[in-house]
C-alpha cells in the first residue's frame, strides 16, 4: 500500500473530528485552511482510552490516538506540522531518526523554547532518508511518553518498492493497574536499573490483537518499539521473515532468525511471507504473545519477495582519516534518601558527566566537539550490568564492530549496547549544532544517561 500525496492528506482529512473530551477539546489531524504555512495540524490533548476492558486510562493522544497518529510523507520532500499542544503541561516534538536542521529538533532550551498550553510550534524540515521513523516529545518525557505520547512517522521512498502490503506495529508497555490507572512511570530503584517497565503490552493501543493479512502476499512489518523501558526479544516461530531495514536505513535482506532485540526507540521492517489463509502466525516479546498474525484468503497471485529497499544517502564516513572518540557509559549512583522535592535522581553518567534534566545548561558544557565534515569513530563501552539503547540526534551512524557479536555493518540512529559490550560506530560530523546523546530507556536518560554532541 503506496500514498500519494493527495491521497495521504484525503485519509488524513478523513479522521475529521475523531472525539471529544470532557473539556469540549477538538482533537484533530487534518489539512488546515490555510496552506501557505503549513500542510497538517497535529494536536497533542488529554484522551480517555480504553486499554482495559471496561475501565478508562487518562492518556495524552496526538491526533486523536494514544499513540498517536501514523504521520506519511515522501522522501525528499518538505514536512510542514502545526503543532498544537492543547495540554496543560509545556512539551516538544522529537522527530527520532530524522536528519533535520538543529531548529526542528524538538529538544527544549537547545533547538526550541518548549511549546506551552494553547500555544503552537511550526515544524518545517526536508525528509531525507526513507524508512520508519517516529515522533515524541523531549520534555518530561517518562511521563509524556508513558501517557501515550508517541507516534510513527513513515517515509515513503520515492518509487515503488515492491511491496503492495504495508503494515505499521507500534509495541508498547502501559504502565497501567488492573483498572487502566496509571501507576509510576519512574521508580527509582528500578531506573538505577533496567527501568522501570510497564505491565500491559500492546500493539497499536490494543493488547494481544489479531491482524489479518493476505495469504500467500510478502507484506511489509515495520515494527516500531515506541516504549520508555522494554527491549522486545522479538520472534515470530515458523514464519518465512527476512529483515529489509533496521532503524529507518535498509539491509541486504536476510532471515530474521530466531529473535531481534528491539530496544526503546528501535524499529525493524520485515518482509514476512504470509502462509496460506487460516494458518496464524505468533508475534512474540521471548515467550510472550504480543500478536497474532491471521492469513486471510487474498485473490491477488502469489507474492514475490521484494529486492533490497534503495539505500539512504547517508554520507560514508572516511576511515582512513576519522578520529576516534571514546563514550563510557557507566553507573554512578546510589539511591539517594532525602532527595530534594523536584530533584532529579542521578545513577548514570556518560564519561563521568550525568546529565541534570533540571539543569536547562547542561547542554552548553558538550561531551565532545566534533568538525563539520570529518569522520569520527565512536568507541563505546558500556561498563554496566544493564544495556542502553545508545541514540543520537541529528547524525546517523554506521555500526562496524562489536566485541559481542558480529555485526554487518549498518547504518542507524540507535544501537543497542549490551551489557558490558563496547562497540565502535562511525560517522559523517555533516550537521552542524548541539546533539542530544543519550539512552533511549527513558528512566536513564533522566537520570543522568544524557550528553550534547557540539558540531561547528
Ligand atoms: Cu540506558
Amino acid at each position: 500500500m503506496s500514498f500519494t500525496r493527495r491521497q495521504m492528506l484525503v485519509g488524513l482529512a478523513g479522521l475529521g473530528v475523531v472525539g471529544l473530551g470532557a473539556g469540549g477539546v477538538r482533537y484533530w489531524l487534518g489539512r488546515p485552511e490555510n496552506v501557505a504555512t503549513h500542510d497538517y495540524e497535529l494536536i497533542a490533548a488529554p484522551l480517555d482510552i480504553e486499554l482495559v476492558p471496561g475501565h478508562s486510562t487518562p492518556a495524552w493522544a496526538y491526533g486523536g490516538q494514544a499513540p498517536g497518529v501514523e504521520l506519511r510523507c515522501r522522501q525528499g520532500e518538505r514536512l510542514r506540522v502545526r503543532f498544537i499542544n492543547k495540554l496543560d503541561v509545556p512539551t516538544t516534538i522529537h522527530w527520532h531518526g530524522i536528519r533535520l536542521p538543529l531548529a526542528m529538533d524538538g529538544v527544549p532550551y537547545v533547538s526550541q523554547a518548549p511549546v506551552l498550553p494553547g500555544e503552537y510550534f511550526d515544524y518545517n524540515f526536508i525528509t531525507p532518508d526513507a524508512g520508519s521513523f517516529w515522533y515524541h516529545p523531549h520534555v518530561a518525557s517518562g511521563e509524556q511518553l508513558g501517557r501515550g505520547l508517541v507516534g510513527a512517522l513513515i517515509v515513503e521512498e520515492r518509487e515503488p518498492t515492491g511491496f503492495r502490503h504495508d503494515h505499521t506495529l507500534n509495541l508498547k508497555s502501559w504502565h497501567i493497574d488492573e483498572q487502566g490507572a496509571f501507576t509510576d512511570f519512574s521508580v527509582p530503584r528500578e531506573a538505577a536499573r533496567g527501568g522501570t517497565p510497564g505491565r500491559l503490552s500492546t500493539v497499536n493501543g490494543q493488547h494481544a490483537p489479531t491482524l489479518d493479512l493476505p495469504a500467500g502476499q510478502v507484506v511489509r512489518l515495520r515494527l516500531i518499539n515506541l516504549d520508555n523501558t522494554l527491549t522486545y526479544r522479538l520472534n515470530l516461530p515458523g514464519a518465512d521473515a527476512r529483515i529489509y531495514a533496521l532503524d529507518g536505513n535498509p539491509v541486504e535482506p536476510r532471515p530474521l532468525g530466531k529473535e531481534y532485540w528491539l530496544g526503546p526507540g528501535m524499529r525493524i521492517e520485515l518482509g514476512l511471507k504470509v502462509p496460506a489463509a487460516g494458518a496464524e502466525l505468533s508475534l512474540r516479546n521471548g515467550p510472550l504473545r504480543l500478536a497474532t498474525l491471521r492469513a486471510q484468503p487474498s485473490a491477488e497471485g502469489a507474492g514475490e519477495w521484494p529486492p533490497a529497499l534503495p539505500a539512504n544517502p547517508v554520507a560514508e564516513p572516511d576511515m582512513a582519516n576519522a578520529e576516534t572518540v571514546k563514550f563510557n557509559f557507566e553507573w554512578a549512583g546510589a539511591v539517594s534518601v532525602g532527595l530534594a522535592q523536584g530533584a532529579a535522581h542521578s545513577f548514570w553518567q556518560i564519561n563521568g558527566q550525568a546529565w541534570d534534566i533540571n539543569d536547562k545548561t547542561c547542554a552548553d558544557r558538550p561531551i565532545a566537539r566534533l568538525q563539520l565534515g570529518k569522520s569520527y569513530i565512536f568507541e563505546l563501552r558500556n561498563l554496566s550490568q544493564y544495556q542502553h539503547p545508545i541514540h543520537l540526534h541529528g547524525m546517523t551512524f554506521k555500526v562496524l564492530a562489536s566485541d559481542r557479536k558480529s555485526i554487518i555493518p549498518y547504518f542507524t540512529d540507535t544501537y543497542l549496547l549490551g551489557k558490558n559490550e563496547r562497540a565502535r560506530v562511525a560517522l559523517v560530523a555533516d550537521n552542524p549544532g548541539v546533539w542530544m546523546f543519550h539512552c533511549h530507556v527513558i528512566d536513564h536518560m533522566e537520570t543522568g544517561l544524557m550528553a550534547s554532541i557540539e558540531v561547528v
